[in-house]
């Protein structure tokens, strides 16, 4: 009997014990709170001790809850999320060459300052002129143009007689304006026809910055308040067209552009302009591929591109993108182009990057046409309109 008794007690036990275990396991674990490191225990962190004002982690009696009456925000205190980012607003186009007068001053101290410490010397002597002349030259002013100015400024000097450092720099400023032509007329054709957006096409060399100047000159018209179209006739690459979507993409302006590369960049031309008319745009820019202007048979391509253009009605204005740390060679560039494509105006680039600013007169009179726009930088709105008097304010400045 005894026997039975351990034998049931031992049972109970064992069954007790079971039961104990199967609870454990299936009770809700309680997450292991992570300990501190070592070093923070060892320095009497929250885990030993009296726990401080600091302790992060919850204990007997904290309150899971906000209290009732912690302050709360009302719904006009609440900032909302900013709104996603629209179209930039380009620089203002009003005075453009007065903010970038700096950078042409810079690079072109040479013509300028050098000129103005030639005219302020002791004696006005042969050699002195000769100096003035070889200063022009450098600067590529051209021959014809440099030895009128010379010879302008020597006898204007001669006749008044006079050596004051102020009016010398007057007289120059009033030669160079004259060679640099003050009055011609630079406005951009980008008014709309009754029906019809106008039409820019862009031509030039490879890398003298076309792309980028569609990009600017689209932001210059936006700013104006124009509806613009871009049209990415350089079907060479498919990155171009990329590039110069990029650029409308950040004002807002759309691009027409082919399915596939080496699309006829002719047709793209059409599509853009066509594009223009039924988005009733004012303007539509059409950016070409560079073409050497000896590849006869680019530069056939190019004037195919100019009469599909004329079938939507006159093509507007002809720009023609010269990179001016090329120089002279800028020149012959510019003679081919205007035979085939009839420039209308010039854009000089780069004009921040070198000292022959006197490029400007040259081009000019070389093709009897003249600079409508200047690039003074890499930046989107590094892109002005080319003012004479600001021009060679900025260069004796
Ligand atoms: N410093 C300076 N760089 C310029 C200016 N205009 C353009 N560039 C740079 O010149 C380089 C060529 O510019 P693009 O616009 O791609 O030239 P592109 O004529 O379209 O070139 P292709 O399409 O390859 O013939 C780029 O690195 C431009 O940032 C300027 O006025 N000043
Ligand atoms: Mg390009």
């Amino acid at each position: 009997m005894e026997t039975l008794d351990i034998v049931i007690g031992v049972a109970v036990l064992i069954l007790l014990a079971g039961v104990g275990a199967i609870a454990g396991l299936v009770r809700p674990r309680r997450r292991r709170r992570s300990l501190p490191p070592r070093e923070a225990r060892q320095a009497g962190g929250p885990v030993l001790g009296p726990r401080s004002d600091t302790d992060p982690l919850p204990g007997v009696g904290d309150d899971a809850e906000v209290p009732r009456d912690s302050p709360s925000r009302a719904v006009d205190v609440v900032e909302l999320p900013e709104e996603p980012a629209g179209p930039e607003r380009p620089a203002p186009v009003g005075g453009r060459l007065v903010r970038l007068r700096e950078r042409l001053a810079r690079s072109n101290s040479a013509l300028g300052q050098g000129l103005l410490a030639l005219l302020s010397r002791d004696t006005l002597d042969e050699s002195t002129w000769e100096e003035v002349e070889e200063t022009l030259l450098l600067a590529d002013v051209g021959v014809g143009p440099t030895t009128e100015i010379v010879d302008h400024l020597r006898e204007r000097v001669r006749v008044l007689g006079t050596r004051e450092p102020a009016r010398l720099k007057e007289l120059l400023r009033e030669e160079l304006l004259a060679a640099v032509g003050a009055d011609v007329d630079r406005s951009l054709a980008t008014e709309r026809h009754g029906e019809r957006p106008a039409v820019v096409l862009v031509v030039g060399v490879n890398g003298t910055g076309k792309t980028t100047t569609v990009g600017k000159l689209a932001r210059v018209l936006v700013a104006q308040d124009k509806d613009v179209v871009l049209g990415a006739a350089d079907t060479f690459r498919a990155a171009a067209a990329e590039q110069l979507a990029t650029w409308g993409e950040r004002v807002g302006v759309p691009t027409v552009r082919s399915e596939k590369d080496g699309a006829d960049p002719a047709s793209v031309a059409f599509d853009a302009v066509k594009a223009g008319i039924d988005a009733d745009a004012d303007v539509v820019l059409v950016d070409t591929a560079g073409r050497l202007q000896n590849k006869a048979g680019l530069m056939d391509e190019l004037g195919k591109v100019k009469r599909v253009l004329e079938r939507h009605g006159p093509v507007d204005e002809v720009l023609l993108v010269l990179d001016a740390t090329t120089g002279q060679n800028g020149l012959r560039q510019a003679a081919v182009f205007s035979e085939v494509v009839h420039v209308s105006g010039i854009v000089l680039t780069k004009l921040d990057g070198t000292a022959k600013g006197g490029i400007v007169v040259a081009v000019q009179r070389q093709l009897g046409v003249p600079v409508k726009l200047i690039g003074l930088g890499e930046g989107p709105d590094d892109l002005a309109p080319f003012e004479a008097e600001a021009f060679v304010d900025a260069l004796l400045s």
